[in-house]
């Protein structure tokens, strides 16, 4: 049975909203902070706590779906039939940790694989993009209605500056490609720097490493747009597996595929 989509879309502004308030009252609390992998990849108890809040509600309103985040709380999922909703309950931790702003929760909710709601909310900002499959994209529930097209050298291409100092076999590429465009940014969450290609703030986003909750919301949102988000290589995002991200306007995307890819095939 299809799932009611309207109910769903209602059910997450809700808790989007109320995890939103419960992050802003743990800001102003102390707070535990772990780093992961290594001193650039941080967790708090608010990650935590919150990707646990979204799972009690999806899992006690809606007991068949199935759940991805990425603190764990739900068991791994290794398919994606049914419905599946991916959440990032803190996208930007490091922002979250240090500037206390300019971090966002990121969701999609997919069905069988296909993306159907969208949502990244910026909670100091007070701004929700939301997406629904075929009826647009939204900013506090204005439509957006299109973004522009522009050629590499007048496109803002978001990227972490870190990649281009790295000792990576795509460096040389990268270099040239931020050399070609008309400026960079590096707004450092991954889901609102998608959110911002989607509303023309940004033409495009890069990134050699996201794994599938840091873009399932974006990717959402983009298509709605007519916005493209791929591998490096041009090939689908996997929902399962992490990888390499580009991001951009529709016609901007091949120019930018072709330039990742010069360096991986050399
Ligand atoms: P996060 O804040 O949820 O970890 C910039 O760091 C962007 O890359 C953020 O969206 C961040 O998501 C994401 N990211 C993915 N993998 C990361 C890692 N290993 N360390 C830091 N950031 C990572
Ligand atoms: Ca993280
Ligand atoms: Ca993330
Ligand atoms: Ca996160």
């Amino acid at each position: 049975m299809e799932p009611n989509w309207i109910e769903i879309e209602k059910q997450a502004k809700t808790w989007l909203v109320e995890a939103g308030n419960k992050i802003k009252k743990a800001l102003e609390q102390p707070f535990t902070i772990d780093a992961k992998s290594g001193p650039d990849d941080l967790v708090t108890d608010v990650d935590k706590s919150t990707e646990a809040y979204f799972y009690q509600q999806i899992s006690s309103t809606y007991p068949t779906h199935h759940f991805l985040g990425e603190e764990g709380v739900a068991k791994e999922l290794t398919s994606l039939s049914g419905t599946v909703w991916i959440i990032d309950p803190i996208d930007g931790t490091m922002n979250f940790v240090h500037q206390q702003q300019n971090f966002a929760i990121s969701m999609g909710v997919f069905q069988d694989g296909v993306g159907k709601l969208g949502f990244v909310y910026d909670v100091i900002k007070n701004e929700l993009f939301h997406a629904v499959q075929g009826e647009g994209l939204f900013v506090n529930d204005k439509k957006v209605e299109s973004v522009k097209e522009r050629p590499l050298e007048e496109a803002i291409i978001g990227l972490n500056a870190n990649w281009l100092v790295e000792n990576h076999p795509l460096q040389t590429n990268l270099i040239e490609l931020v050399q070609s465009c008309r400026g960079t940014r590096s707004y450092g969450s991954a889901a609102l720097e998608m959110a911002y290609v989607a509303t023309d703030r940004m033409d495009a986003y890069i990134s050699l490493n996201l794994s599938p909750w840091d873009y399932a919301g974006g990717a959402i949102l983009l298509n709605e747009v007519n916005c493209l988000a791929s591998r490096f290589d041009g090939s689908t995002l996997s929902l399962l597996d992490k990888g390499t991200m580009v991001c951009s306007k529709s016609n901007l995307h091949q120019t930018l595929v072709d330039r990742l890819q010069k360096g991986a095939s050399e």
